[in-house]
């Protein structure tokens, strides 16, 4: 990120205020980016990140990456030999697309080597196996039912071999897809939601941007998109989620919708238990898999180390591995963003029941150290 990209970033959050993810104009079709050298990260700040749209970046951008060698026969289909020599031993948790629980599908885990023979013989056997549809999480088999990244994570996926085709839904537009109890779909495209006695808001729906992603190009997921994902082929990905200062408010703000779902749950309770709050704290963090106390902690720890890469800037000690790969103006906008999110965080009336007592530093004195920090930096 340059200075003039820091600039244009924190005019927009300054514009936002409290402006929450979703609406926009809808989008017809999602940006492709051919070139590695004539797109710079500043391009995809202000392109993507900020305003928070999907786009596809072409098989050029991950042409050295050594998995797209060596994982990946000539004839473009994984190296099933190559696969099981280097990590067979691997154990790796495996879901089964044929059964639904919940919103997912049950795991269990296998050495890598028995997913392989099972997969060989899946395609031996054309697209068929008497074990069922089994999906290697994280190295994506078969299809991923509709859902949207955790935490309101961002996330970009390569095709190392095989294509995939994905639905997205812009943020706010997987309300119309609620059945009529408030659930969403498992798979948005079963004949069901057709049914207006069970998806009585479906009619309202769009459609979603429908994306063809080829072997080798990355797609990235912004912030609360619902999504899709189908396998075309036989398909190896690698995903990545992150948070940074463009949306780590998303996250905020999706936190505190989780806990005011849980306090409509439990409501009937608050007068007659004592330790209601703590309650709260404790479902939200079964339901979501984090709690405000272990936020606090999140944004302390990323704070601490954009901090440390300041005054390592300032000692004249900053070496490229020290500053994380990030450019200062990235950590500087990061801390601006952090002290802005830690700020609302304290004054939360549901972080006032939190026991800080431990905590260290306390959440008020990092959030002025922050403050004092930020006062320096609007120089760099
Ligand atoms: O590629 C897939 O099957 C799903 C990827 C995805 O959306 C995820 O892991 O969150
Ligand atoms: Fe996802």
């Amino acid at each position: 990120m340059d200075r003039e990209t820091r600039a244009a970033a924190e005019r927009h959050f300054r514009g936002a205020g409290s402006r929450v993810l979703g609406g926009g104009p809808a989008l017809h079709c999602v940006a492709f980016i051919p070139d590695p050298c004539t797109f710079s990260y500043a391009d995809f700040v202000t392109g993507f990140l900020l305003p928070n749209l999907p786009c596809v970046f072409s098989s050029a951008f991950t042409e050295a990456w050594g998995s797209r060698r060596r994982w990946v026969t000539p004839a473009g289909k994984p190296n099933f030999e190559y696969l099981e020599r280097k990590y067979g031993n691997v154990v790796v948790p495996v879901a089964n697309c044929g059964v639904q629980e919940y919103n997912s599908n049950p795991k269990e885990h296998m050495p890598l080597q028995d997913y392989l023979a099972y997969w060989q013989d899946y395609i031996q056997l054309g697209g068929a196996s008497p074990k069922g549809c089994l999906y290697l999480k994280d190295w994506h088999l078969c299809r991923s039912p509709f859902h949207v990244d955790i935490f309101r994570s961002y996330s970009w996926s390569v095709n190392i071999c095989g294509r995939k085709k994905w639905l997205l839904f812009p943020p706010g537009q997987e309300e119309a897809l609620r059945d009529k109890h408030g659930s969403l779909p498992y798979d948005v495209t079963c004949p069901e939601l057709t049914d207006t006695r069970l998806y009585p808001t479906h009619l309202h729906s769009s459609p979603p941007l429908e994306i063809t992603q080829e072997a080798g190009e990355m797609l990235f997921v912004p912030s609360g998109w619902h999504h899709q994902v189908h396998n075309l082929d036989d398909t190896i990905s690698i995903n990545h989620n992150w948070v940074n200062g463009c949306n780590v408010a998303h996250m905020w703000h999706f936190l505190q919708q989780e806990l005011d779902a849980v306090h409509r749950e439990v409501s009937q309770w608050k007068d007659s238990m004592p330790d209601w709050h703590h309650h709260c704290q404790v479902i939200m963090r079964s339901c979501s898999g984090i709690n405000f106390e272990e936020f606090y902690h999140f944004l302390k720890v990323i704070a601490e180390k954009r901090l440390l890469v300041l005054e390592q800037e300032e000692q004249g000690t900053l070496g490229h591995s020290a500053s994380l790969g990030l450019g200062l103006q990235q950590v500087v906008f990061d801390l601006g963003r952090l002290t802005e999110v830690l700020a609302s965080v304290v004054t939360h009336p549901d972080f006032q029941w939190v026991d800080t007592s431990t905590f260290s530093p306390q959440p008020q004195e990092l959030l002025g150290q922050l403050r004092a920090v930020l006062a320096t930096t609007q120089a760099l």
